[in-house]
């Protein structure tokens, strides 16, 4: 039987902007593997030293490119993180990067308990749009594209647009 070809997605964008919950729904309505950096890196302990600034351990990004290069090379994994330019650029076809103003990204960090500096820096990294313009870098323009993410309609929108890319994606390439 002639396996099915399916893409790989990256979600990205600044921490608080929807990642998961987008990920997470997608997963669900397309049977594609959803899978949270941050949630593998902490479950193999893939970390090289810790940031004291802002207390966190820091992320071995070449251990996590190796424990998940098998299941990209399979295909139809979605990856959520918020950077994205040790990827290597060959695993996805798509980059989605999630938008929110800066008053609604305020309030949800602040709702999940960031304070001072980290609250600061993180809104600021939205404001100047760092994510976005690592993956215009990282990759190629035509499969970078930006998806707001204020409100529960956005999600449904963003939902229903990706879900429509996945469709013609695997009928173009099957
Ligand atoms: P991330 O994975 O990017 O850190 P998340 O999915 O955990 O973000 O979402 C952060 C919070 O924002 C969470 O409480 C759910 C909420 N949220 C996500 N998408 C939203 C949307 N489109 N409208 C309103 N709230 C949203």
């Amino acid at each position: 039987m002639k396996i099915m070809k399916r893409p790989n997605i990256l979600l990205t964008g600044t921490p608080g902007v929807g990642k998961t919950t987008l990920g997470k729904e997608l997963a669900q309505r397309t049977g594609l593997t959803y899978v949270n950096v941050g949630d593998l890196a902490q479950e193999g302990q893939l970390f090289d030293g810790f940031d004291e600034e802002y207390q966190c351990p820091v992320l071995d990004e070449d251990r996590v490119v190796d424990e998940l290069e098998d299941k990209m090379g399979d295909g139809g994994v979605i990856v959520d993180y918020h950077g994205c330019d040790f990827f290597p650029e060959r695993w996805f076809q798509i980059v989605f990067v999630l938008r929110t103003d800066n008053t609604n990204l305020y309030s949800r960090l602040e709702g999940r308990g960031y304070t001072g500096k980290k609250l600061q820096d993180n809104v600021q990294c939205e404001i100047f749009q760092t994510i976005y313009e690592e993956a215009m870098e990282a990759y190629k323009e035509e499969i970078v594209h930006q998806l707001p993410s204020n409100e529960p309609e956005d999600l449904e929108r963003n939902l229903e647009q990706v879900v429509q890319w996945i469709e013609q994606w695997v009928k173009d390439n099957n």
